[in-house]
């Protein structure tokens, strides 16, 4: 059992935390039947969807729920919200790595110039951007699994403490990945994790089904008029 003590001391040291049981199978299931709800249609199935808290009630009701709640509220505060929800999954068609980086960039609902948000980029429709530090280091992330998740089938490697060194350079993310280490995590789950922490993903060498919901929270309005997209 994971103590709200150990884990925020966690999150402020290491940058992440690993929450073994948080959602119970009823709970699993029904996400999955949301998720591939939305994806009928599709020949195949999917291994990344956008927008989630857009396209699945039940992914925007999940991040309302107290078992959601009690591991973001202590990092954030209570008036935390949603901003976007993300869909990954590795399968025998899809088996894909991802280098090491930081999470450093937002989903909002309109381009406006203001100071410190650049470059600018467009990924389904939406507008992103790369804001100031400051609005990266008060998110969190969850990364809610929903299958086994472990070093053979491409868990999450991460770097601890990575997430504060600011902005990483090409050399200091290089020199940094020497101490990286993986992170399995059951069904259920959670990988609670701060944008900034240096992390990646391997191919998987089993490749099975990885199925993993990435949720991020923000704590304030943006500055400048810009606003959140999934808010
Ligand atoms: O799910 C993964 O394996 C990696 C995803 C990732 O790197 C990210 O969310 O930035």
């Amino acid at each position: 059992m994971t103590s709200i003590a150990s884990y925020t001391e966690q999150i402020e040291r290491d940058g992440f935390a690993c929450i073994p049981k948080v959602l119970d199978e009823a709970q699993i299931s029904k996400l999955k039947e949301a998720l591939y709800a939305i994806a009928r249609g599709n020949k195949s199935q999917p291994y990344g969807l956008r927008r989630l808290l857009e396209k699945v009630p039940a992914i925007r009701n999940l991040c309302t729920q107290s078992c959601i709640r009690h591991w973001v509220e202590p990092i954030l505060g209570e008036n935390a919200f949603p901003v976007r929800g993300l869909f990954f999954d590795k399968t025998v068609n899809a088996n894909w790595g991802i280098r090491w980086h930081q999470d450093v960039t937002i989903a909002v609902q309109q381009r406006l110039e203001a100071p410190g948000f650049s470059p600018w980029s467009q990924k389904e429709g939406v507008c992103h951007v790369q804001p100031p530090l400051e609005v990266l280091e008060k998110m969190l992330a969850l990364r809610v699994h929903l299958d086994d998740t472990g070093a053979d089938n491409g868990c999450l490697w991460v770097v601890p403490g990575s997430h504060r060194c600011g902005r990483l350079s090409r050399q200091q993310v290089q020199k940094l990945t020497e101490r990286g280490n993986a992170h399995p995590i059951p069904r259920g789950g959670i990988l609670a994790m701060k944008p900034l922490l240096l992390h990646s993903s391997r191919r998987a060498a089993t490749p099975r089904h990885r199925r993993i919901l990435h949720l991020e929270f923000a704590t304030e309005a943006l500055p400048h008029g810009l606003k959140w997209y999934g808010s």
